[in-house]
């Protein structure tokens, strides 16, 4: 039956934490898969899901199945998160998923089941399984102009040149904030530039949110993708609680559609869910929906990812002061958000980081800045600088 397997393709991502787990090295620094880290290097339970899994555990009355549409208390917390307490979500369709990578994977369905020529336009770089998951649907997938590596800045004129050049058969997949990799966020005013091409040309706006609240704040990080939502007739919105719950492995997300039809886009969602994993696992998007609806689970939970953040930002400024000082200007750090940066290393450099020095990035030159522990950011700045000479 198997033997006309193709070889598999590696992700490049997951095979970095392969390799660094089977480094012997004791001193060896891992700065490539994206999960937050704490200073003491883990990567915790955070304590208002602690406290509500105990609750549930005690409480739950059943473990019955749930629904087509999973979590219904939760698909309104990812409404009134993403879209704002008080957004009319009435023209929006909202079904949770096992994470958004189960989102991605089903929007991609729906676009094929009502476009199949579709093509959809990820930014380059983007996240490693936006290509793969969009393909696998069938689906033509092109790359936009988007991060200048020299310099860590957006390819603006480039970028909304492409965008500029989208019509009826495209679909715009933009990240939320944070991007993943590179950090770097679009404008308001970009934001704004978008939603106007998007009533203009016709095509179809597309955002993954998979880090709100680990770039500017909970608020600030969803300004961008709601100017959308409130310009745009139809869109498309993914969206994860994997890092800013710390409930990666729940599989927790949720696939959200706006648009003039939602009967007949929720019965397709349904039918699409129901030809693959037909319902998403419930302990995490009740673990969400019992903290958004508690004030003292929320306002700890608020209050720990907000800790988060700041950390975050606090080792994006002590590197980029590092790499200053060793004259490496690094003031791209400072302006970009979220858990990932990208140093402009070359291959070469990045495998000598890797051989040399025991530090493990992703291809590219992504840099988990959440992976950071602070005693050791001279030690990375010294072997950048180091890799950096030709
Ligand atoms: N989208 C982006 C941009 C991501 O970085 C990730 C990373 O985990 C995902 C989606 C997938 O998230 P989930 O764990 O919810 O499937
Ligand atoms: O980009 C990251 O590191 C995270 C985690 O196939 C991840 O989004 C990495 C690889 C992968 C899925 C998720």
């Amino acid at each position: 039956m198997f033997q006309n397997l193709s070889p598999a393709a590696v992700d490049s991502i997951l095979s970095v934490a392969e390799a660094f787990r089977a480094d012997g090295r004791t001193h060896k620094l891992d700065l490539g898969v994206g999960v937050y880290r704490d200073a003491a290097g883990n990567t915790p339970v955070m304590a208002a899901v602690r406290e509500a899994e105990q609750q549930l555990a005690a409480h739950q009355p059943s473990k019955s199945y749930v629904g087509l549409a999973g979590n219904l208390r939760f698909n309104r917390c990812v409404e009134q998160l993403v879209l704002g307490q008080e957004a009319d979500a009435s023209a929006w369709v909202t079904i949770q998923t096992p994470g958004a990578s189960g989102a991605l994977r089903l929007v991609a369905d729906l676009i094929a089941a009502s476009r199949r020529h579709a093509k959809v336009w990820i930014s380059d770089p983007s996240y490693v399984n936006h290509a793969p998951i969009m393909q696998a649907a069938g689906l033509a997938v092109e790359r936009y102009p988007y991060l200048d590596v020299a310099t860590g800045t957006l390819r603006r004129e480039a970028f909304l040149e492409a965008v500029a050049g989208l019509g009826q058969d495209d679909v715009l997949l933009l990240h939320g904030c944070c991007h993943n990799p590179s950090g770097l966020d679009l404008t308001l005013a970009d934001w704004q530039a978008i939603a106007t091409m998007a009533q203009a040309q016709g095509f179809l706006p597309f955002v993954d949110m998979a880090y709100q609240g680990f770039g500017d704040g909970l608020e600030q990080d969803a300004a961008g993708l709601r100017v959308l939502a409130a310009a745009c007739p139809e869109m498309l919105l993914v969206y994860s609680c994997s890092k800013h719950f710390g409930l990666y492995r729940e599989r927790t997300g949720a696939a959200m559609v706006k648009s003039a039809q939602p009967a007949l886009v929720r019965g397709k969602l349904f039918e699409l869910a129901r030809r693959s994993y037909t319902m998403p696992p419930d302990h995490g998007a009740e673990i969400v929906a019992m903290i958004m609806a508690s004030d003292d689970l929320r306002a700890n939970w608020q209050a720990e990812l907000e800790a988060m953040r700041l950390r975050m930002l606090a080792s994006r400024d002590k590197l980029a002061t590092a790499l200053a000082q060793r004259g490496l200007a690094a003031d791209y750090l400072r302006q970009h958000k979220g858990m990932f940066s990208m140093l402009p290393l070359s291959d070469a450099a990045i495998a000598r980081l890797r051989d040399e020095f025991a530090i493990y990035l992703v291809a590219g030159g992504r840099i988990n800045l959440a992976g950071l522990d602070e005693s050791r950011i001279d030690e990375l700045a010294d072997a950048v600088a180091q890799v950096s000479q030709v």
